[in-house]
């Protein structure tokens, strides 16, 4: 399977990498001494709408944007199971959940011995690293080196586990630390002879929002703008009326929010307990300083419904906000060690997120629906010298993409039973008039947290159909140029009995085209 290493030992070695290699790239920029290398940057429940090149309303991030604004900007960025585990499962196989066994995150472990793309780049001469979260459950493989975090890991002063499977603390905030590991990696570790790709997997922006005690006083003045849809009656909707990530009625005052009183508990207080008793009495010093007076404050107005609804959301909203500070300037940081060191013209960056995330749309937070702000996730690349292409690339792409795009830019022939597609011709300003027009989702994360029922569907830039199925049994039409906010189900409607029908054969030959036969 493995086509030919990418070492390029003369220009003559040209002739054995991929036509979509040779064909894009001049002489110039592969040269002997300079094959790609791959920095994957991913982070945890980052949303397109907090990233200020997607969305100007909430946040800026400066650095997050240097990537798209030197380079590409994927508007139509899907995943194929909206969920931590699963989507990295689908990154690393280039399969979708079905196939590649990690369907859900309590109940999978991920088969490490299956081929995965560090594995293949591997094998042809690359240097591999994962710094940061994996969530896959079974030991890493394929990585000469890694150091990952337990589950989810912990914002501050976080354990890291290393390849001799030791637990080790480290003083300091996450990102940062993921940051200066990922740095010492390339800069000090790996073997400069050969070319390398480095996972850089942040915990960031997951919950419960733990800001460095540097950024607790950012977005304070700030009050962002309520969705349209933030107070949504799931009306026609069943599946959506019953999950429960509603940011009103599920969102924790004291875990989420940081409204903790002594004579106060909740279900997470224990959770939230064990996350704040990892910070330094210093560090505590200051968090403490900071929420006690925005406490006082809450716990003498006593806000209720409507109005207690949207102070949640604005806290939300702004901790959020400072969690993805530390992110944006942690990115820079990446950037500018590849700048100075000379290694970014002949380094593709891609930053992404695990999958997208509510932000208040429909009144919720979390994510698993395959509703555009969760099925959809950020994606932007900066692209090694001689590929031209800039600006935003509307061609609609899924993570399961990532892995054979990363192959072939290795030159690394792609494994017919890969299921995603290589963005390389993308990336060299190719218009492939066969590109896909449709997208596949399944879900699979039920009975779990937030309730939200399994799911598979379709989508096309037009139109999505949804199956909910297990404990229910109901179908969603949406049509996402008149109704983008899907509030009006369409399914059943009359006049829709066309767009069904093929929609409807769409979703048939998809499950056919990718062999899911669950449901
Ligand atoms: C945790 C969170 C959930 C979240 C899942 C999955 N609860 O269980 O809110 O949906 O992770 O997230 S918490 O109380 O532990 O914070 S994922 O991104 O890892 O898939
Ligand atoms: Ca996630």
């Amino acid at each position: 399977m493995i086509h030919k290493p990418i070492i390029f030992s003369s220009l003559a070695a040209m002739a054995v990498v991929p036509a979509t290699i040779s064909s894009c790239v001049g002489a110039d920029a592969i040269s002997p001494e300079k094959p790609f290398n791959i920095v994957y940057i991913m982070t945890d429940d980052h949303t397109a709408q907090m990233m200020s090149c997607y969305d100007t309303r909430f946040v800026e991030t400066p650095n997050l944007d240097r990537i798209a604004a030197d380079g590409v900007r994927f508007t139509n960025s899907f995943v194929a199971n909206s969920l931590s585990g699963p989507s990295r499962a689908c990154m690393l196989t280039g399969k979708h959940s079905h196939i590649n066994g990690f369907t859900d995150n309590e109940h999978s472990v991920f088969d490490g011995d299956q081929p995965t793309f560090p594995k293949y780049l591997q094998q042809a001469g690359y240097q591999t690293a994962l710094i940061g979260k994996w969530h896959l459950e079974s030991i890493p493989q394929g990585f000469d080196k890694w150091e990952i975090l337990p589950g989810q890991g912990d914002y501050y002063n976080p354990r890291f586990i290393n390849m001799q499977n030791d637990t080790i603390i480290e003083r300091g905030y996450l990102t940062d630390l993921i940051t200066d590991k990922a740095i010492h990696w390339m800069d000090q570790e790996r073997d400069k002879s050969k070319p390398f790709c480095i996972l850089i997997h942040h915990k960031a922006q997951h919950r419960n929002w733990l800001p460095d005690t540097a950024h607790l006083a950012l977005y304070e003045d700030k009050t962002f703008e309520l969705p349209d849809n933030f107070f949504d009656d799931y009306a026609g909707r069943q599946a959506a009326s019953s999950a429960e990530m509603r940011i009103a009625d599920h969102m924790d005052l004291i875990y989420d929010l940081k409204m903790d009183r002594e004579d106060l508990t909740s279900a997470l207080k224990p959770t939230y307990m064990s996350f704040v008793n990892r910070m330094d009495s210093a560090q505590r010093a200051r968090f403490e300083e900071f929420y006690q007076p925005i406490r006082d404050d809450f716990f003498a107005r006593n806000l209720q419904g409507r109005e207690l609804a949207e102070w949640k959301y604005q806290r939300y909203m702004r901790d959020y906000a400072k969690v993805l500070k530390s992110l944006d300037n942690n990115v820079g940081r990446v950037l500018d060690y590849l700048d100075e060191s000379g290694l970014l013209d002949n380094t593709l960056v891609v930053y992404t997120s695990d999958q997208g995330f509510y932000m208040g749309e429909h009144g919720w937070f979390d994510k698993r629906f395959m509703y555009q702000e969760s099925f959809a996730t950020p994606l932007v690349m900066r692209l090694p010298a001689g590929f031209e292409r800039r600006g935003d690339i509307s061609e609609m792409v899924q993570n399961i993409d990532y892995a054979p795009t990363f192959l072939e830019l290795a030159g690394v022939d792609v494994p017919d039973d890969i299921q995603g597609v290589s963005l390389l011709p993308l990336l060299k300003d190719e218009h492939p008039a066969d590109w896909r027009d449709q997208l596949y989702y399944h879900y699979h994360e039920y009975p779990a947290e937030h309730s939200v029922k399994r799911h598979y569907g379709v989508a096309t830039d037009s139109f999505k159909l949804i199956h909910f199925y297990n404990d229910i049994d109901t179908w969603e039409l949406y049509d996402l140029k008149a109704d983008p906010h899907e509030m009006n189900n369409l399914y059943g409607k009359p006049g829709m009995e066309k767009v069904t029908a093929e929609m409807m054969e769409r979703l048939t030959r998809a499950r056919v085209q990718y062999a899911d036969t669950i449901r």
